[in-house]
């Protein structure tokens, strides 16, 4: 089957594994012969957004440069995986939308997939001691601590991080992107 592209748009907590899963995704995809990208913090925040931090306003506009970079790779018909916290219910919807853009006829699948982490299983992770610092005072704005996290309410993919392993997270995303042929 002729692969199409798509945007799998992962949402949640700091250490709630999205970039793991992100990863492992992406080396099954590879491994089955599929273009894909992935974009995270990594080579986005100190790339294209170096100029953005974490208030609402550059949250906003991280999730939008990172929604119109990924929806420029669905278009070429790659498997887009973006793995950032986007905390807020807006932002999502205008990735989602931009993707939709009903005006003319390009619409791009867009897949939402809900690493779901209760703030306390999150932070007693806390594998780069952020959520510390956090509640030090020593990082503003954290993401569940001092900033908030508006769960997604209707994400294609929900994923429960505490229960489910990252082998068991791939085989239900691409179950998924297999169920709607996107792969
Ligand atoms: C949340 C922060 C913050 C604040 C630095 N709040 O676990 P990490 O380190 O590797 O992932 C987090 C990353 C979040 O960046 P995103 O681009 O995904 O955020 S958003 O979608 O909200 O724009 C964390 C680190 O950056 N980090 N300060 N204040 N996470």
């Amino acid at each position: 089957r002729k692969q199409k592209g798509a945007t799998v748009w992962f949402t949640g907590l700091s250490a709630s594994g999205k970039s793991t899963i992100a990863v492992a995704l992406e080396q099954h995809l590879l491994k089955h012969g599929l273009a894909t990208y992935r974009l995270d913090g990594d080579n986005v925040r100190f790339g294209l957004n170096k100029d953005l931090g974490f208030s609402p306003k550059d949250r906003e506009e991280n999730i939008r440069r990172i929604a119109e970079v990924a929806k420029l790779f669905a278009d070429s018909t790659t498997i887009a995986l973006t793995s950032f916290i986007s905390p807020y219910k807006a932002d999502r919807q205008i990735a989602r939308d931009l993707h939709a853009d009903a005006k003319n006829d390009t619409a791009l699948p867009f897949v939402e997939v809900f690493i779901d982490i209760s703030v306390e299983a999150a932070e007693k992770r806390d594998p780069k001691g952020l959520y510390k610092k956090a509640r030090a005072g020593e990082i503003k704005e954290f993401t569940g601590i001092s900033a908030p996290y508006e769960a997604p309410e209707k994400a294609e993919i929900h994923i429960h991080s505490e229960k489910t392993s990252v082998e068991e997270a791939v085989v239900i995303i691409t179950q998924y992107l297999q169920d709607r042929e996107l792969i």
